[in-house]
């Protein structure tokens, strides 16, 4: 429902529709078309659909009439203060008036450019190249975050000519261009025998999941290369959840590999240097913990403190995560040292703004993604091309791309 504005003006024009982000969005792009000469009659928020249908974004509508004669603000301000000074002025007769008048003038003009800057600030969005908004939307729509934005914004407007601007395509190739090289990937490094895997992360993200498909497929490559079967056991340090330690026990058998389970530092120590001779890899599940439950977070913390065993850990996360909630799982779980995180739960969402956002900003790389619950297949690792082709309703060159962020770099 519209909220209608009541008083109405002769010389108008009919009514028009104009829709913006929020009510001082189409405000500014008011103002910039018709400066003072509109007149808001009616207003309303609306949804607009997102890809596909999915995903409503609120925006706003207002109705308004343009005043068929324009006057500049300026221009109607002097206006207004001639008359007034003609008004007045015959019966002005002595100075202590004039400067009473002076003074009311002063005040006039000073409320007057306060109003021009308050609207002029609010200005500033509408301004922008049609393509840059363009831009922006599509961003919004990936869930890129506000902050991410604004950079690619700044940076469209610094680095690119008005003319460049103009051209659509060039703007989301430079951006795509730029989303990649946002993206950091986790090099492979060599790692000392036994290698050390742990995982952590918050809650059903899919960590035990991730190490039974990680197991599973250093066993297919080796399979596939003629190599060995590698030499793997796995410990569960979960003791709060029913059933964590079955779970895990159904992947080892099912893959022929040795379980066991750790309660304190001591435990894990005592199993690394029972196996340690023998073994390829050591994959550590850990229980999920909110990212607000730091004291079941530190205890696991000192768990995992022994000496000698040089972990490799994975900070798990969900491709379905809010980015606020991304970034504080990154700063409560940042005492695990974690080297890279593993993007699990790809399949569930058409978004990954979020992720691209909150990895760059925190300056984290990504060595794995996850995307369907199918035991060891769904899992790959990361690539930036992975990224950008899953961005919705961008052009993509992929012979570009695929040139330009070649796997493993
Ligand atoms: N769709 C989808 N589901 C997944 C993926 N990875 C894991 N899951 C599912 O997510 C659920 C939780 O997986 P778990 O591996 O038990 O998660 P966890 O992090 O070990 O959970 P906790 O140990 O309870 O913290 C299971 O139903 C998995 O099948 C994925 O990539 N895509
Ligand atoms: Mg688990």
């Amino acid at each position: 429902m519209y909220s209608e504005a009541r008083s109405s003006i002769a010389s108008e024009e009919s009514e028009k529709k104009l829709v913006g982000r929020d009510l001082s969005d189409c405000k500014a792009q008011l103002f910039n078309q018709f400066g003072q000469n509109y007149r808001i009659t009616g207003q309303r928020q609306i949804f607009k659909a997102g890809f596909l249908g999915f995903g409503q974004k609120e925006m706003y509508e207002v109705k308004y009439i343009v005043n068929s004669k324009p006057v500049a603000p300026v221009e109607s301000f002097q206006k207004s203060r001639d008359e007034f000074i003609q008004k007045t002025g015959a019966s002005v007769t002595n100075t202590l008036q004039l400067a009473n008048i002076d003074k009311r003038i002063e005040e006039l003009t000073k409320n007057l450019d306060q109003k021009l800057k308050e609207i002029a600030d609010n200005t500033s969005a509408s301004d922008k190249p049609l393509s840059i908004q363009k831009i922006e939307e599509l961003l919004q729509d990936n869930e890129f975050t506000f902050k991410y934005i604004n950079q690619i914004s700044t940076r469209l407007r610094a680095e690119l000519t008005l003319e460049e601007l103009d051209d659509f395509d060039l703007v989301q190739k430079t951006v795509v261009d730029w989303i990649g090289e946002s993206i950091k990937i986790a090099p492979n490094i060599p790692h000392k025998y036994p290698h050390v895997i742990i995982l952590v992360g918050p809650t059903g993200v899919g960590k035990t999941t991730t190490i039974a498909k990680l197991a599973g497929t250093m066993i297919k490559e080796a399979q596939a290369k003629g190599e060995p079967k590698p030499r793997i056991r796995m410990i569960t340090i979960d003791r709060t959840r029913v059933g964590a330690e079955d779970q895990l026990r159904r992947y080892g058998d099912i893959m022929n590999i040795d379980v066991d389970k750790a309660e304190s530092a001591d435990d894990v120590k005592e199993i690394f240097n029972n196996y340690k001779e023998n073994l390829d890899v050591f994959f550590i599940d850990t229980p999920g913990y909110s990212p607000n439950d730091f004291e079941n977070i530190g205890k696991m913390r000192q768990t995992l403190e022994v000496q000698g065993i040089h972990p490799d850990v994975y900070l798990t996360v969900t491709a379905t995560a809010k980015a606020k909630d991304l970034v504080s799982i990154i700063q409560n779980y940042e005492t695990f040292n974690f080297n890279s995180v593993i993007v699990t739960k790809w399949d569930e969402t058409t978004a990954v703004g979020n992720v691209v956002s909150v990895l760059s900003e925190k300056g984290k790389s990504v060595s794995y993604i996850t995307d369907g619950q199918q035991v060891p297949r769904k899992i790959e690792r990361a690539k930036v091309v992975k990224f950008l082709t899953n961005l919705v309703d961008f052009k993509i060159d992929r012979l570009h791309i695929d040139d330009k962020f070649p796997e493993d770099k």
